[in-house]
Order: structure tokens, then sequence, then C-alpha cells
């Protein structure tokens, strides 16, 4: 690192070959790669005070990886894999923090990321051809590269309802929760969502809150988890074939270790397919959706799933009223994510527990004590738990003031929807690289297999720069209007924009675009191209000596 004054400005600008954004699982991994793969100087700026990104923030009750935890993890290293061992088939949150801290000290990385720095602005210098970075309290850098690595889930979406201003009880976002943890003994709970995160929380906020009352928007899917320890036999077959278990990762479409049944569901008769979806249910976890091949693309095979689903929600849940609410689903299953759940169906017949249909009857406003909704009903609530999800993908990159070549705004430049090549690069944009990206698999896909893709395929083209002298690379606009054709071809092939309120759409923000962000044609497809692309000569891509 050195001081430099490469760039106006008051305070000069601490210059590296290249700046990352995040101290997640992608920063980290970008950081090792850069540094003590490629030998360059990087830094990494972490607004937390901690590794882990969207697990450093996420630490509400229930917290846990969706992903089956021999999958959540980085394959880079036979070392790391050999010693690290998982507790549980789903990770928890502080277990996942464990490993990230223990990678983050293993690879000696701690030295090159600096906490407690948000990100403000990022602008590029066209005639220095370099990025300045300036952060909250007013610190610049500059990089030849800029690489964010700023997660797809990572910008909490709080909805603006009247009056939580004037709310005397405590509130918190799910993606933003107290390090010390909430104590809810005693309280009238009510908490707002039901996604993946609502569902997790439901049943541990229960077991201690006097009462909890559930606002409930869209009726949702859910899968039993049936998360367990993992017995030792399991953790011994993880150890001795982890080579296959990867291969098997980057040959499915989700990226998760097991292959998708290449069967359809109308291959057989009611009760044979019946008899697969109760072993599917009996396994648990988003296996599930991989038991025919054709639940994403066929409606009338969704359904058998979807029928299937909604019938388990009656028979667990025993109030006849909360059963219908529960089960009363508008979207096809798996188009919206699917969560995965510990109980928490059931956890609708405890006593302390209700739900309350807030499609039919909309919050109208927070009181001081509670929650009204339109139909004049009033809830009494000493904590209210927000588990209304993010700005996904577009929120953290747009959170920061990005400014490319000719002074064209990241803001402007995606103000009717994100535009990538690849989910990798903007036009527009130079040496500015986007991990997991809009236009990318990533939410689609187990996120550790989409980082370790895209890390790799970013620091393998770092070095094709640096080996041949070329000092700028930037996607053209013609590559990226036909790649974000191909993205919407991607979706429009599988029912996933049947789902016209998915955050995948970005329909979950008020205001903002409705686009299908992540490219949805397949992990393991999405790989071959980038490669292709590779082969090609960065094909698409301008590269400037
Ligand atoms: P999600 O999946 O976006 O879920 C948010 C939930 O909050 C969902 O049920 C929303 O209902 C609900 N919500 C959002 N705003 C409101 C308002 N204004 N009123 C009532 N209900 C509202 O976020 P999660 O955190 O659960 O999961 C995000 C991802 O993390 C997940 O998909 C995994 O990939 C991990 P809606 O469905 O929009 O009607």
């Amino acid at each position: 690192m050195t001081l430099g004054s490469t760039v106006s400005g008051t305070t000069p600008a601490a210059d590296f070959d290249a700046l990352i954004i995040g101290a997640g699982f992608s920063g980290l991994y970008q950081l090792y790669c850069l540094r003590d793969r490629l030998g360059l100087s990087a830094q990494v700026l972490e607004a937390g005070d901690g590794v882990g990104g969207t697990w450093y923030w996420n630490r509400y009750p229930g917290a846990r990886c969706d992903s089956e935890s021999h999958s959540y993890c980085y394959t880079f290293s036979k070392e790391l894999l050999e010693e690290w061992e998982w507790s549980e088939r789903y990770p928890e949150q502080p277990e996942i923090m464990r490993y990230l801290n223990h990678v983050t000290d293993r690879f000696d990385l701690r030295r090159d990321i600096r906490f407690g720095t948000r990100v403000t602005t990022a602008r590029f210098d066209d005639a220095a051809n370099r990025w300045t970075v300036e952060t909250e309290a007013g610190e610049r850098y500059s990089a030849t590269y800029l690489i964010t690595a700023v997660g797809c889930l990572s910008s909490t979406n709080i909805p603006k309802i009247p009056g939580l201003e004037d709310f005397k009880g405590e509130w918190y976002h799910t993606g933003l929760w107290p390090h010390g943890g909430v104590d809810f003994a005693g309280k009238r709970v009510g908490q707002i969502g039901t996604g993946s995160t609502g569902i997790q929380a439901v049943p541990v906020i229960a077991e201690t809150a006097k009462h909890l009352t559930v606002f409930q928007r869209t009726a949702n899917y859910s899968i039993p988890a049936h998360n367990a320890p993992l017995k030792p036999e399991f953790k011994r077959y993880v150890k001795e074939n982890h080579p296959a278990i990867r291969e098997l990762m980057h040959s499915t479409a989700n990226g998760h270790p097991f292959a998708i049944e290449d069967r359809s569901a109308h291959d057989l008769t009611p009760e044979q397919r019946e008899a697969v979806y109760e072993a599917a249910w009996a396994k648990g976890g988003l296996q599930f959706r991989a038991s025919f091949r054709d639940l994403l693309v066929d409606k009338a095979a969704n359904d058998t799933a979807a029928d299937f689903l909604k019938r388990k929600i009656r028979e667990i849940v025993k109030d006849p009223q909360t059963a219908a609410k529960l089960s009363d689903i508008d979207h096809p299953f798996a188009t919206k994510r699917p969560p995965i759940d510990s109980n928490y169906f059931g956890t609708y017949n405890r006593p302390n527990v209700s739900l309350v249909d807030v499609r039919a009857a909309p919050i109208e406003r927070i009181t001081p004590t509670g929650i009204v909704t339109r139909d004049g009903a009033s809830y009494d609530l000493d904590v209210i738990v927000f588990a209304t999800g993010f700005d996904a993908m577009t929120g953290p990159l747009l959170s920061i003031d990005i400014t490319g070549r000719d002074g064209q705004s990241l803001k402007d430049t995606w103000s009717a929807g994100p535009r990538t090549y690849l989910g990798l690069q903007v036009a527009g944009f130079p040496n500015l690289f986007t991990v997991t990206g809009p236009g990318s698999p990533s939410v689609l896909c187990n996120m550790p297999v989409a980082i370790e893709q895209h890390v790799e395929w970013i620091t393998d083209c770092i070095a094709h720069l640096r080996a041949s002298g070329v000092k700028r690379i930037e996607a053209s606009a013609d590559a990226a209007d036909q790649w974000v054709d191909e993205v919407n071809a991607a979706a429009n092939a599988t029912l996933l924009p049947l789902a016209n309120h998915s955050w995948y759409l970005g329909a979950n923000v008020p205001g903002k675009p409705r686009v299908f962000m992540p490219y949805a044609g397949g992990m393991a497809r999405y790989r071959g191209i980038c490669n292709d692309v590779a082969a090609k000569g960065y094909e698409g891509f301008v590269l400037s000596r």
C-alpha cells in the first residue's frame, strides 16, 4: 500500500492494486485469491466490526442456513475441507461465523481487512484509470480494480408503515439484529413477514414470548428441515468424498449436493407420486424440489407438489381457520425461494401463537402500543419483529454512489432495472467486478458455489489482464444487452415469474423496477458460458492496453 495523490481531493488516497468491498464469503475468498495467488496489494473494506457479511448481521432467533452444511463451505482448499467439521445438517448462524473466522485466521486475511468502514462512494477516474472510494468517515482509497463483494441480501427492507416512529416498544429487523440478542420472555411480540427468515424465527420466538402474533401477507410453502447433529459416519463420508461432492455440486443447476431426478411428475401414477413426495417430505430440505425435473417448468407438474404441501399444512395445523390461511398459497411451489423449517406450522398449535391475515386486512398503521389493521382490529405489542426481507441484489450496490466512465452513475444506468454482462460487469464501469451481481445465478444457487465460481473467474481475468498488459476491461454495451435478453429468456422458460410478488423480481420494494434479477438458466450452464467467454479472449468485453 502507498499513500498517493493520483486523484484530486483533500485527503490523499491509500493506493492498492485492488479494493474489495465486503468481508463475507465472497470478499474473504477474493482477498485470498488476489493477494496470495496473484501477489497483488489488496484491501477489503467492511462496514461491520467482524467478518461474515450476511451472517454477521443476521443474528435473529433461529437463523440457520438452508443449504446443507457439507455444501455450505469453500472447496478451494483440500486442507480446509479436511480440518473443518460441521456439527449439524444445517449450520446455525454462530457456527457459520466460527467457520468464517477460522478461514480468516487460517489464511491470515484479517490484516488486510479494514473493519467499521462503510463505503459511501466509488468513482472511476478516466485519466488515471483508477477507482477512488470514499468511506463514511471520509477516508479515501484508490485502486486499479474495484470488486464489490457486498452480498445479495444485505440491504434491509423496512416497510414504511405510518406511526413506527411513535411506537413505544422495541422493534428490530431480522437482518440488523442486536448482537446481545433480544429477550422475549413475558412479552407480546408481533412479527411481520413469513419468508424464509420469518419461518425460521416463529418457532424460536414462540418458545419464550408471552404471545406471538404473526402478520402474514403471502402464505408460503415450507418443507421440514429435519435438522439434526451429523452422525460420525456422515462426517467420515464427507471427508473421504469431498472431490466427488464438489463435482456433484458443480454439475447441477442449483449447486446443491444432490441431483435433480430425471423424471417427469407425469411419468408416475398419483399413488406413486404421493410416495415420492412422502419420502422427500420425510427426508426434508430443499431436495424436495428435485423430486421431478419439471416442477419448475410445468404448471401441472408443479400443482402436484403444491397440492401435497398444502395438504400437509392442513394436516399439521389443528385450528381449521388458521390452517386455511396458512395453506391459501397464491403462487406455484418454489417460484418464491422455498423456505425450510423446524416445526413452523406445528407452532401455530401453541396457545400463545396467532396468525393475522394482512392480505385480507393490510396493516394500516403502527400506534404507540401496537399495530392496527384496515378492518379496525388492533394488536397490543411490546416488540415488533420485521422479518420483511431485503432490497435484494441491486440494493447493496445502489446504496453506494458508484460513478463510472464519463460521469455516469450506476443509479441512472440501472433506473429501469439492472443491466450487466454475466452479472460480472456493467458497461460504462471499467475494471469494476460485481461478485454474484444481478444477472448471475447467485441466489438461485447454493451461494458458496456461485461465489467460488465468480471469484475464480475474476481472479483469472485479472491475471490475464496483467500478463497481457491490458489496462482496462469493460463489458460492451451490446454484450450486456444480449445478456439481459438471455436472463429474461431463462426466467421466462420457467414458472418463476408467476410469483409476481417475489423479491427475485424486485416486487417486494415499492417503486423498484420489476425485472427478474438472477440468471435462471442453471449454475452448471452458466459456468460453461463464463468459461467459454474467457477461452475466446473475453468475448463481449472490451480490453484496452
Ligand atoms: P422475504 O423472503 O422477502 O420475506 C419477507 C416477508 O415479509 C414476506 O412474507 C413478505 O410478504 C413480508 N412483508 C414485506 N413487507 C411487508 C409489509 N409491508 N407488510 C406485510 N408483510 C410484508 O425475506 P426473508 O428475509 O424471509 O428471506 C430472504 C432470503 O434470505 C431468503 O429468500 C433466503 O434466500 C435467505 P410478501 O411475500 O412480500 O407478500
